[in-house]
């Protein structure tokens, strides 16, 4: 089911069959065990609960790089094709409901295709949690595109001005899609809590909450 959390935000409950959640779980695994290991981002000086793997560029110190210099020096993995088509195809079911001359400034491609050229992978423990923020680091403003895998979480959508109210608390679940465009692109969003023991069986996740975000960063060096 679709529902519009805010105009362009827009979340689509388990749009990724129990197959595809596997699928990304165990490929999480593998992109975790690759060149560049997880680590902690520094988030005003101090190390986030959350570790976190990137594709494409590599983000540090609010920008974005190839080389991940501040974890071991690699060059971090590339980002696969079928991985933007997911997105791209994601960014379109999401937004089919808004008219093309509505949503034609949400986009920097002519042609109102979302291309991503990163991905975040985010791994959340039972315990950790991501304070208010806004993503503001990407040189584009095209969509953001997010899955959740795993435990479910309570997931705060705020307002573009502050970190405070109004914002309202959402569930998210395995397999969910939520996509983040247009006058939603800039708010303040954050993870309250994880939810023990929720994720499903078939995604072969014991502990914990994977977020994938894919995006447009619009680097080129
Ligand atoms: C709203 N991740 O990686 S996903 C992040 O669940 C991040 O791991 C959270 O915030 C997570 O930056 C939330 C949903 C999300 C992602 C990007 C957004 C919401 C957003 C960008 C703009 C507005
Ligand atoms: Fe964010």
């Amino acid at each position: 089911q679709r529902q519009v959390i805010a105009t362009g935000a827009v979340l689509l409950r388990n749009w990724l069959t129990p197959e595809q959640q596997r699928y990304l779980v165990n490929k999480f695994r593998q992109w975790a065990a690759g060149p560049v290991p997880p680590r902690r981002p520094l988030i005003y000086g101090k190390p986030m609960s959350v570790q976190s793997v990137s594709l494409g560029w590599h983000w540090q110190n609010y920008a974005y790089s190839r080389i991940a210099s501040d974890v071991n020096g690699a060059p971090v993995l590339p980002m696969p094709e079928w991985l933007i088509e997911v997105g791209t195809k994601a960014a379109a079911d999401a937004f089919a409901e808004y008219p093309a001359s509505a949503s034609a400034r949400w986009y920097t491609r002519e042609d109102n295709r979302f291309v991503a050229d990163s991905a975040l992978l985010n791994y959340y423990s039972p315990t950790a949690k991501m304070g208010m923020h806004q993503d503001k680091e990407e040189s584009t403003n095209d969509p953001v595109v997010s899955f959740s895998l795993g435990d479910s979480c309570t997931f705060r959508f705020g307002n573009t001005e502050s970190r405070n109210r109004p914002y309202q608390d959402v569930q998210l679940n395995s397999g969910d899609l939520f996509v983040f465009g247009g006058p939603s692109r800039y708010a303040y969003h954050g993870v309250v809590k994880i939810i023990p023991n929720t994720s499903p069986k078939h995604c072969d996740l014991a502990v914990g909450r994977i977020n994938i975000t894919l995006r447009n960063i619009g680097a080129t060096h």
